[in-house]
């Protein structure tokens, strides 16, 4: 079942149509109600009715995080505070805080939106949802709950913090469903291995979003505990959890592009590629009331597809995420992502998929060092037999990105897990 077909499955017209009719609405909105954006038209000479439609969103001026940063905390809001009625915010690891507002509107375009994706992933009411996001300041758990609730399920509000809470009762509760990040799940299919639950679970499918994630890893998760697992993408500048999100063909992300217009951006001229060239995503968020923006550059590299799915959804689709344009590092003038270093360690049967990259520079020279941990059962102390392993993974990396690593095996259990968004890169250049 379709969680809302009319919006779904229409017509590339009817969309384009939509979406126009959307924008016109949106730029004389935030003209008269948000200064910031009312000066930047202003400065290009332009005037709401210059907008004749969708075609005519590359004439507007991009968003950026420091735009919401240089404004904090309220500064792009379209509404007075009296008509908002949840505060979100996200830290990121410098500067200040980005703070996003809702209005009661856009709570319930939002669990909409949610609700669409986990209808994707195969939730409907007969099911019980541990969520796993945290909840708080961070949109992961309060958004996916809206939109589970939407559907009916039943929801099990977990947060992140408890790892061995949360596996007993998926057992006890007879969780079918859990949203969290992909990190996490692996670390939770450990536990559940760990205390000997994994033939006691009911579990069918997981929605995991909100860190770049790889085919390879979905698989494993897949594999280790029977399910299905989906790839859920949004940020909290444009709403949260639900912007986009993966079919049972999982061939990329169908947006909800009735409320966030998607453009893929060329990373040097920013002018939009052609479908299936990767770039930089931008949203313009549609019907948004609290805190609307235009043109927001995400940071994040993907292409799009305007193709009909398999699925009958007719919605544009992203590729899965290949990182953030400011992930990507530079070493001995060879880019890479650490998404290319987890596709590498699901090939390797002997190690797990946790891994920390460590970036340093010696004598002028770009050093990588990549920890890798040891499935237990080949675990040995042995000089002979780690160094035969360690070649064997340092070849498989170098195949992977074109440069050669140290690797450095550690024992088991013994490389940090999250709950969150993992951390896998230490990049001691920056501190030079
Ligand atoms: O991470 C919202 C979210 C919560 C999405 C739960 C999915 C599930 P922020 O903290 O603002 O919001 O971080 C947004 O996380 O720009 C991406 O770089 C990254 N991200 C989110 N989902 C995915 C995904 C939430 N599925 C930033 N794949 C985004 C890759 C993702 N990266």
């Amino acid at each position: 079942m379709i969680w809302n077909e009319t919006k779904e499955c229409m017509s590339r017209d009817e969309m384009l149509n939509l979406q126009s009719a959307r924008l016109k609405k949106l730029v004389d909105y935030v003209y008269h109600n948000v200064e910031f954006y009312r000066k930047k038209m202003q400065k290009l000479g332009m005037l709401p009715s210059d907008i004749k439609g969708i075609e005519d969103i590359t004439k507007l001026p991009f968003t950026t995080k420091d735009d919401l940063r240089d404004n904090y905390p309220f500064g792009l809001f379209a509404v007075p505070n009296s008509e908002i009625v949840r505060i979100h915010a996200s830290s990121g690891t410098t500067g200040k805080a980005t703070v996003v507002g809702y209005t009661r509107r856009d709570l319930d375009v939002w669990s909409e939106c949610v609700a669409r994706c986990m209808t994707m992933a195969g939730v409907s009411k007969n099911d019980v949802i541990q969520v796993a996001y945290g909840y708080g300041l961070f949109t992961g758990g309060l958004g996916a709950h809206g939109g589970a609730e939407k559907i009916g399920a039943t929801v099990v509000p977990m947060s992140t913090g408890n790892s061995k809470k949360l596996t007993t009762m998926m057992v006890d509760f007879g969780a079918t469903a859990i949203a969290c990040t992909p990190s996490y799940l692996l670390y939770i299919s450990e536990v559940l291995e760990q205390e000997g639950l994994l033939d006691k679970i009911k579990l069918k499918s997981a929605i995991c979003g909100a860190e770049p994630w790889t085919e390879k890893m979905r698989e494993e998760l897949e594999t280790r505990l029977h399910i299905t697992a989906h790839d859920i993408y949004g940020l909290s500048e444009i709403m949260g959890p639900g912007v986009a999100c993966d079919c049972k063909f999982h061939k990329g992300l169908h947006v909800c592009e009735d409320h966030f217009y998607p453009e893929v951006l060329d990373t040097a001229t920013l002018t939009p590629v052609e479908d299936g060239v990767l770039g930089e995503l931008a949203f313009t968020t549609l019907t948004k009331e609290g805190i609307p923006l235009i043109r927001y550059r995400t940071k994040d590299l993907t292409s799009i597809t305007h193709e009909k799915c398999e699925c009958g959804r007719t919605s544009a689709r992203i590729s899965r995420f290949k990182g953030r344009v400011d992930d990507m590092l530079i070493i001995r003038g060879v880019n890479v992502f650490p998404s290319q270093i987890e596709a590498a360690l699901c090939e390797v049967k002997e190690v797990t998929p946790h891994y920390m990259m460590i970036v340093d520079r010696v004598n002028n020279l770009d050093t990588l060092e990549i920890q890798v941990e040891l499935v237990s059962e080949y675990y040995t102390d042995e000089i002979r037999g780690i160094e035969a392993m360690t070649k064997k993974i340092g070849h498989v990396i170098n195949q992977a990105i074109g440069l050669s690593a140290k690797i450095k095996i550690v024992e088991p259990q013994t490389l940090v897990r999250s709950e969150g968004k993992a951390v896998h890169v230490i990049d001691k250049r920056k501190l030079y």
